[in-house]
């Protein structure tokens, strides 16, 4: 790796940096092997920074117009940058907020009534979930998910168009972009594990599920009730943890399907009571 002259940016250089990004290193870890092998640390850095910076403008630019990056996602947007809004009636406010990867925290999305009435419409059709396998894009039961789970139709009832109608405001994403809503229980010890959201472009499963709405673009889940401990929705990669509170909600957006978006996110288990959530899932284009 290390060139004639140590200290000079070359073609082979960029090609380096840029081929132990493509193979998932972290900068940091090509910053210390070009340290190792006597580059100048101000030197190294401008050149890591302006070979990447380069490459994922023009790799991005690529993978939008091929469709691989959405170039619209939705929004969780508070005018003015206000903790507390108005939607259709309701007044919520945002408890906290990341930009990268955005991530929103919202009280008050869903009344208690409207949290008990989904539990009960549920409840009678819950069955151990299921992950979708990425191969064949069929689903199966994993260890990796140990709750039960239902989808409602989109629309299905008055209950969920209301519930529906209020995410599409919220975020300005029509409701044709969206599944239809999905109901969690986990008892006690259930956890979902760390996992991405989106599907797995290198899984020879997922053009049969994208054939329908594309990919999934951002994730809304609401909390139907308080666990008495545990059952936090945790993101690994950023260091936080989601307290599940009735009628409170969690919106992370990702747009593209990769670990770089940072939106690895897991159920964390269940230590007493239970925990149930309502999950959407809003899709790069319309899901009929
Ligand atoms: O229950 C959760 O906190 C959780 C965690 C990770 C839900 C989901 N993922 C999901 O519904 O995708
Ligand atoms: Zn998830």
């Amino acid at each position: 790796m290390a060139p004639a002259d140590p200290q000079s940016v070359t073609p082979e250089l960029r090609a380096w940096i840029i081929e132990q990004a493509r193979a998932g290193c972290r900068p940091q870890d090509v910053l210390a092997a070009m340290l190792a092998s006597g580059w100048q640390e101000p030197v190294a850095v401008a050149a890591l920074e302006a070979t990447l910076e380069t490459h994922l403008r023009e790799a991005q630019a690529a993978a939008q117009e091929e469709g691989a990056i959405a170039s619209e996602l939705p929004k969780l947007e508070v005018e003015g940058g206000q903790s507390e809004f108005e939607l259709m009636g309701r007044r919520l406010s945002v408890a906290a907020a990341l930009r990268q990867p955005r991530v929103v925290v919202l009280e008050g999305l869903l009344s208690r009534d409207e949290c008990e009435q989904m539990i009960d419409a549920a409840r009678s059709r819950l069955a151990r979930s299921e992950t979708v396998v990425n191969a064949t894009g069929s689903s199966e039961v994993n260890a990796a998910r140990t709750s039960e789970g239902m989808f409602f139709q989109r629309g299905e009832s008055e209950l969920c168009r209301s519930i529906e109608q209020r995410i599409a405001a919220l975020l300005d994403w029509p409701v044709e972009r969206g599944e239809g809503l999905q109901v969690l229980r986990y008892g006690v010890g259930a956890e979902y594990k760390p996992h991405y959201d989106y599907f797995d472009p290198g899984h020879p499963g997922t053009p049969v599920i994208l054939r329908r709405g594309g990919q999934r673009v951002a994730t809304l889940i609401m909390y139907l009730n308080t666990p008495q401990r545990g059952g936090a929705t945790v993101f690994p990669d950023v260091g936080l943890e989601v307290a599940p509170i009735q009628g409170h909600a969690v919106f992370f957006s990702y747009d593209r399907p990769h670990p770089g978006t940072r939106t690895l996110h897991g159920g964390a288990p269940v230590l007493e009571g239970e925990k149930w959530i309502a999950t959407k899932w809003l899709r790069q284009g319309r899901f009929d």
